[in-house]
């Protein structure tokens, strides 16, 4: 029995766009649901994985599998839909699954053949046992999986041509922030896998440089933190000889220990979401955490920093309290934390959340010609209404908050500075310029865009 798995490509994001930018993010992180798919798919079937980031092939060329497995974030969700018309006009079914499939289930079940919500590894192996007995299901639930289930991903599968591998060490996040979709797709139990699974697969890896998938790498309580040590313990005496990037609450710098542990076990970055400047800001999308503790936040980062660490800071704009200016403010404010890097996202309602449920009650949802409409939901575009800021002043606020802070002079500032303090000069400087680079694609995007939607979406709306 032959199976493809494929991971569709967004269409704003064409493969085309991809060599436009040597430095684009779709081909630096290898995706890791499809290599777990096949981590529990039974040796009789032969298994190949489609990363459409990567190239798109002629599928009609190749042989004709026996089932199609497609994979979508919700800004996949369109390709999604080509990709398994493509496979259904031949006559091979198509399962689809993963986050879109899971919170915007009645929209995929009417475009491919089997529907699997919810994480995959308690239901994955019925799924193909029916597909062969040619009685697949319309629908299926994996709910929340039991996370010692959870196997080693089949890291062999996916050829060579990504900067980072990827591998998962926890699920689910208890803090239920209104703009993300984790607690309701993953859970609000915090579940951690076997150290020593982590470490065989960590083995198996064949990239020198890991993204480590986790949205909150040690997790919020004492436990959390003490079975992370663990964990960084193992790595290190196993002697990985990977250097690894991962994502954090900042109560990741709390622990001088934990910081110590992170960095012989590899660790070389960490994504920190700090989301708003104003306590005002957090309380909106409800992230108090960031509040508590009467927090300073650049002594968070120093601390972290100090361990030969990079802390990339992610801010959104969009908020009800923002208002024009709000670009420059988060610019300032980043390069007073002392961060690395920034990752500037718009507010975005993305389907399943409390923010979706909010806006969609509010009629603040513009963009909303499903399917579509889904190409834009890549937080790069902004999708709503938003209180204070038009489309243009929003628009007007990103590009300003980017060219501020990934203007020449401040990017040798903060490159001189990771030099003098001999911490990853040259990662500093490539991360910097890869973003710089991406400002004149984003222009250009930004253009499409307003002339896709017209006067759609050019004034505040009266509320
Ligand atoms: C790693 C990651 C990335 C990597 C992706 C690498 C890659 N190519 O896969 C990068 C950095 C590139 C990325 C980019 C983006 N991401 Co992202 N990302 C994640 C993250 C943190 C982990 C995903 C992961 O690998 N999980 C581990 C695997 C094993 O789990 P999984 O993917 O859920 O797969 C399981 C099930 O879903 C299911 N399953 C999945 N696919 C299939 C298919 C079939 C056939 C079946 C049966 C089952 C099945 O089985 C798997 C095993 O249980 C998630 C958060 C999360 N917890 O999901 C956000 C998340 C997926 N990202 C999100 C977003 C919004 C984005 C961006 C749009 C914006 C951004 N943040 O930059 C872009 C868009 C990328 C695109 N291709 O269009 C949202 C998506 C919400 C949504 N409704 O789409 C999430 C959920 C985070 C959030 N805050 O809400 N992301
Ligand atoms: S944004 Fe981060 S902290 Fe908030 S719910 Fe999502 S994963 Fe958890």
């Amino acid at each position: 029995m032959r199976l493809y798995l494929i991971n569709p490509s967004n269409p704003l994001v064409s493969i085309v766009k991809v060599k436009e930018s040597r430095w684009n993010h779709y081909r630096v992180w290898k995706p890791l649901s499809l290599m777990v798919l096949a981590g529990l798919t039974r040796p009789s079937w032969e298994i190949t994985i489609v990363d459409e980031n990567l190239s798109v092939p002629d599928y009609p060329a190749m042989p004709r599998p026996d089932l199609v497995g497609i994979t979508a974030f919700t800004s996949q969700a369109n390709r999604a839909y080509e990709v398994a018309a493509q496979f259904r006009n031949m006559g091979v079914p198509v399962v689809m699954g993963g986050i879109h499939a899971t919170m915007c289930q009645d929209e995929v079940m009417e475009r491919v053949d089997s529907v699997v919500t919810g994480e995959a590894e308690g239901i994955w192996p019925q799924v193909l046992e029916d597909a062969r007995h040619g009685d697949l299901k319309r629908r299926y639930d994996g709910g929340f999986a039991e996370i010692n289930d959870v196997p080693l991903a089949r890291h062999d599968l996916l050829a060579s041509g990504y900067a980072f591998g990827a591998i998962q060490t926890t699920r689910g996040c208890p803090l239920n922030c209104s703009f993300c979709s984790v607690t309701a797709f993953n859970g609000a139990r915090y579940r951690q896998r076997p150290i020593t699974d982590v470490v065989r697969e960590f083995q198996s890896i064949r990239e020198k440089r890991v993204l480590v998938v986790d949205d909150n790498l040690i997790g919020t309580r004492p436990e959390h933190i003490a079975r992370a040590k663990d964990m960084f313990r193992a790595m290190a005496q196993a002697n990985l000889r990977k250097e690894w990037v991962a994502q954090s609450t900042i109560n990741f710098a709390d622990d001088e220990e934990l910081l110590v542990l992170a960095a012989k076990a590899g660790c070389r970055g960490v994504f920190i979401g700090f989301e708003s400047l104003s306590p005002e800001g957090l309380q909106e999308i409800g992230k108090k955490f960031n509040l508590l503790k009467g927090r300073d936040f650049r002594a968070s980062v120093r601390r972290i920093q100090r361990h030969n660490i990079l802390v990339v800071g992610s801010f959104i704009i969009g908020l009800d309290i923002d208002e024009p200016g709000i670009g420059k403010r988060i610019a300032e404010v980043a390069r007073q934390y002392g961060v690395d890097n920034i990752n500037v996202l718009f507010l975005t309602p993305l389907p399943g959340t409390r923010l979706w449920d909010q806006m969609k009650s509010q009629d603040r949802i513009v963009l909303d010609t499903f399917p579509q409409d889904w190409k834009y939901y890549t937080l790069t575009f902004p999708a709503a209404w938003y209180k204070h800021l038009s489309l243009d002043s929003i628009i007007e606020e990103m590009i300003s908050c980017e060219r501020d802070f990934y203007s020449m002079p401040h990017i040798l500032r903060r490159v001189l500075g990771n030099l003098w303090h001999r911490r990853q000069p040259l990662i500093s400087l490539v991360g910097n310029l890869s973003y710089r680079s991406n400002l004149k694609l984003n222009g250009k995007a930004y253009a499409d865009f307003k002339r896709y939607w017209g006067n759609r979406h050019n004034c505040i709306k009266q509320t």
